[in-house]
């Protein structure tokens, strides 16, 4: 059985999405911020101190954009095409990991997680910015229901996750039509909303 070592209330959220989506068995090891993920058992699993980490079977995996695209391996299309879609999966998902993510945290670090006197607004402009200049190239890309086409696959899970944090706390999504639709979508697919419930409950 899959085994994603991390508080949902982490990255781990978006392997505990991806394990949901594909429909494997898997556990949940919740392991905390502070001291635990700093423990020599878990620096066993991530030598970077970081949560996630995945054991499945002798395998064992940090980063949780990796650790999805395992999982959609495992039970292959639609969550994880073959040929050229899978070239497209693995394009937006180094794109969500590059160039989001670095946006998408300064934004969220100033804008909500750090407390109120360590916020930096410039920083959380900056960091908007960073995050409204790719939301104009996906508005563009956006042209059926999901990122590879009208199904959903891994992609949409490594990008739109990327993006839980904007999307929850109130980000201005603008006149980006598309990709809030988009957003919904993915958000609100069964299995996303059974990673959120555990996210909330955590
Ligand atoms: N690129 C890594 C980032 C992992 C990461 O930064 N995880 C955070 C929690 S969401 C963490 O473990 N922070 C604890 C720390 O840095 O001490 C991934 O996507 O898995």
């Amino acid at each position: 059985m899959l085994k994603l070592y991390g508080t949902p209330k982490s990255r781990n959220f978006r392997c505990i999405w991806a394990a949901e989506e594909s429909g494997l068995a898997y556990e949940i090891v919740p392991v905390g911020f502070g001291a635990p993920v700093k423990s020599a058992t878990h620096l066993k699993l991530n030598p970077n101190g970081k949560i996630p980490a995945m054991e499945d079977g002798e395998l064992v995996l940090f980063e949780s954009l990796a650790i999805n695209l395992h999982i959609a391996s495992k039970v292959g299309a639609p969550l994880s095409p073959s040929g050229d879609d899978y070239s497209r999966v693995l394009q937006w998902t180094l794109w969500a990991a590059t160039e989001v993510e670095p946006s998408a945290g300064q934004w969220a670090y100033n804008a909500y997680i750090r407390p109120q006197e360590d916020r930096d607004p410039g920083q959380a402009a900056a960091g908007a910015a960073g995050v409204t200049a790719r939301l104009d190239v996906l508005e563009g890309q956006l042209t059926e229901a999901y990122m590879v086409g009208p199904e959903f696959t891994i992609a949409d899970c490594n990008l739109a996750s990327v993006l839980y944090g904007a999307w929850s706390n109130k980000f201005d999504f603008g006149a980006h039509t598309r990709v809030k639709a988009w957003l919904e979508r993915c958000f609100n697919r069964p299995a996303a909303l059974a990673a959120r419930k555990l996210r909330d409950a955590a």
